[in-house]
């Protein structure tokens, strides 16, 4: 048997959380067009016949700008020296620039085996696809290269093989129906979160956090899960943007997010939302250690 982890690591928007839903096959973690989306390590557990993966999703590696960004990438900077395997994930169809020349410097020194994740396959031709792989390969000694599409699935299968192949021989570490380690609570909130950004654009997307005031289980009496959430934005201007005119936009991502949620928590759920600002809470550590902006490990 082989057990361990395995980070996926890479740019913001690279595609990270996507491969690790697909690999799952279910929504552990939120995705954007946006980028900077996953704020923490979310890890999803994963059984073969041979063995048990950790997989560790990791938020983008990005110039932190606010508290709240130094400690998203230090979340994942963190992993390299803890996980067995490096998953280098790579959009495929970019142009290389200094951000990709940065995170290749950053995993050089990873102890970890670095497998290269060229996600994003279904967008390049196959073609432009050959000089890429090898430029890449020139710049360190891969444990392997693979191309896949976390959206379609696309050798997504051949992946988890390499994977599970370079990890240790052990015993599973988590037991057979362990899926993740984030709380429901916490899933919640990153539903609602996920509308927001799906249905909010330039600043807000990055200015806005969602706390769950409320969760109240249902009972004998009232059989709705009942869920009541605070969507915090940063400035005055922005909370009539989440609201919207007559407050269509707010409803929206209610109802939205309540359909994800009742597939979570399968049952009727009840949602209740409100905005509030409060200025600069990105830098604000109490905010940012309420949102579980951190390590859960620690
Ligand atoms: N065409 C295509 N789009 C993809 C693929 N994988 C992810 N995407 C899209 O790329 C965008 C970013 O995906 P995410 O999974 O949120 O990326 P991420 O690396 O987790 O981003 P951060 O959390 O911001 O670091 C979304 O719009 C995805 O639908 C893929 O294989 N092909
Ligand atoms: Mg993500």
């Amino acid at each position: 048997m082989k057990s361990g982890f395995v980070s996926f690591v890479g740019r913001p928007n690279a595609g990270k959380s996507s491969l690790l839903n697909q690999i799952i096959g279910e929504k552990l973690a939120i995705v954007s067009d946006k980028p900077q989306t996953t704020r923490t390590r979310i890890r999803g557990v994963k059984n073969y016949a041979d063995g048990q993966v950790i997989f560790v999703d990791t938020p983008g590696i990005h110039r932190p700008l606010h508290r709240m960004n130094v400690r998203m990438v230090d979340a994942a900077v963190e992993t390299l020296g803890e996980v067995d395997v490096v998953g280098v994930v790579i959009d495929a169809s970019e142009s290389p620039g200094a951000g990709l020349r940065y995170l290749l410097d950053l995993v050089k020194d990873t102890s970890a085996k670095a497998v290269l994740i060229l996600n994003k396959v279904d967008l390049v031709k196959k073609h432009k696809l050959l000089p890429v792989i090898e430029q890449l390969n020139k710049e360190r000694e891969w444990h392997a290269i693979v191309p896949v599409s976390a959206l379609t699935g696309d050798n997504v299968a051949h992946l988890e093989e390499v994977i599970l192949d370079a990890l240790p021989d052990g015993e599973p570490l988590y037991p057979a129906d362990y899926l993740t380690d984030q709380p429901e609570r916490d899933m919640v909130a990153e539903m609602i979160r996920e509308q927001v950004l799906r249905l909010t654009r330039d600043e807000l997307p990055f200015s806005t956090a969602v706390l769950i005031d409320q969760f109240q289980e249902p009972t004998d009496e009232d059989t709705m899960t009942r869920i009541y959430a605070t969507i915090v934005v940063e400035r005055d201007s922005q909370k009539p943007i989440v609201i919207g005119k007559g407050g269509d936009v707010i409803k929206q991502i209610g109802t939205a997010a309540r359909k994800d949620i009742e597939q979570l928590v399968q049952n009727r759920v009840f949602l209740d939302l409100r905005v509030v600002v409060r200025e600069h809470w990105r830098e604000d550590d109490r905010i940012l250690d309420q949102l579980g902006v951190r390590d859960r490990d620690k």
